[in-house]
């Protein structure tokens, strides 16, 4: 198969075909050299799921990230038709990453066709993750893709740059799910690789909000409140509902982002493709999904990112006073916004 690189004058192309791992842009010092020591220190810290977490403008940035999110507001250059995916960890980022790259590049890539990316590269080797990318000062890689560009942020929404955020060019398809099975999610994700403490310990963090790209009800709150306000510029989806029927979905978001199927497409099947070849048990048994690891920071084993995928897993860790108690936490947060779980 020719290098999509080459072969494809529009995006979305598959970041790490056009960026390979190691080629960094070598143009800026990287965002933690830059600000790291002077300012990073000084935020007031916590440690939750073997992560060191800061306090930055109200959220709880993983140590490393804060300089990438600082250098995001000051440098991010959006261009026109960029989309930006945006979530809370754990929350269907890879799934929603597969969604919109198979859905946007069908053209150039049918889902059906064997040699379809998404079968030898894991979902966010696909899609660039701008926290990282810039935090790691390797934000010069973006330059190289063909619009439209589509990228992934776990920033909550008042922390964009307002060239992001109200920008008429650049939608922004945010994804939520059910704060107690992110938390376990979360939580079995992060003991694959980092020194975690219980659950119980984890969840007290989160109960105060501290919990990564938290406090939780706060990150949903500000997407939920930008789609109020601009539906048209800013998608909100919940994983369940995503689970419901993922073939409205890949419909829904093609709607969305402009590029509806056509009566040809519907005809020949492309929307249940996309959702069978993104589909947790297509993408597990997928090559790239079975080797590698992906993160500039922390090298997370591509297997690890797929795990049952169920609605209601908490129940197999919290007690239901537990849920109880964080439940009404996060609908008092919630309380007045119309959003709930
Ligand atoms: P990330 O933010 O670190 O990228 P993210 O993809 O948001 O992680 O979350 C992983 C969760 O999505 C896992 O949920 P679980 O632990 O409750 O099982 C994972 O199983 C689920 N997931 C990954 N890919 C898919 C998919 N294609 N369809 C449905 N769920 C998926």
């Amino acid at each position: 198969m020719a290098a999509p690189s080459t072969r494809c004058l529009i995006g979305p192309v598959p970041f790490k075909d056009v960026c390979p791992d190691g080629d960094g842009d070598g143009d800026h010092v990287s965002a933690t050299e830059e600000y790291g020591d002077i300012l990073v220190s000084t935020l007031p810290s916590v440690t939750s799921h073997g992560v060191l977490l800061r306090q930055y403008q109200g959220a709880w940035l993983a140590h490393h990230r804060v300089p990438g999110v600082i250098s995001i507001q000051r440098r991010f250059e959006p261009r026109r038709g960029d989309v930006l995916l945006a979530s809370s960890p754990k929350c269907g980022t890879t799934w929603l990453k597969a969604l919109c790259f198979a859905t946007m590049a069908r053209a150039a890539y049918p889902a059906g066709a064997a040699e379809h990316p998404l079968h030898r590269l894991n979902p966010h080797e696909c899609v660039p993750f701008l926290d990282d990318l810039f935090s790691a000062g390797q934000e010069g890689k973006l330059e190289a893709l063909p619009s439209p560009r589509l990228m992934h942020t776990h920033m909550q929404h008042h922390l964009l740059p307002s060239s992001v955020a109200n920008n008429p060019d650049c939608k922004i398809i945010y994804v939520c799910r059910d704060p107690k099975d992110m938390l376990v999610s979360l939580w079995l994700f992060a003991r694959t690789i980092l020194p975690c403490e219980d659950f119980s310990e984890m969840f007290e963090s989160a109960c105060q909000g501290k919990v990564i790209d938290g406090p939780i009800w706060d990150h949903v709150a500000g997407y939920w409140r930008a789609s109020k306000a601009s539906p048209e510029r800013v998608m909100f989806l919940r994983y369940e509902q995503m689970l419901l029927d993922p073939v409205a979905t890949v419909r829904a978001l093609a709607g969305f982002l402009g590029v509806s199927f056509f009566p040809a497409e519907e005809a020949a099947g492309s929307p249940a493709d996309i959702a069978k070849l993104c589909s947790l048990e297509t993408l597990k048994g997928a090559t790239g999904n079975n080797t590698g690891s992906t993160g500039a920071f922390f090298k997370f084993p591509h297997q690890t990112y797929f795990r049952k995928g169920v609605v209601g897993d908490w129940v197999n860790y919290m007690t239901p006073e537990m849920a109880q108690r964080f439940d009404s936490i996060v609908q008092d947060k919630l309380r007045g916004s119309g959003l709930t779980f």
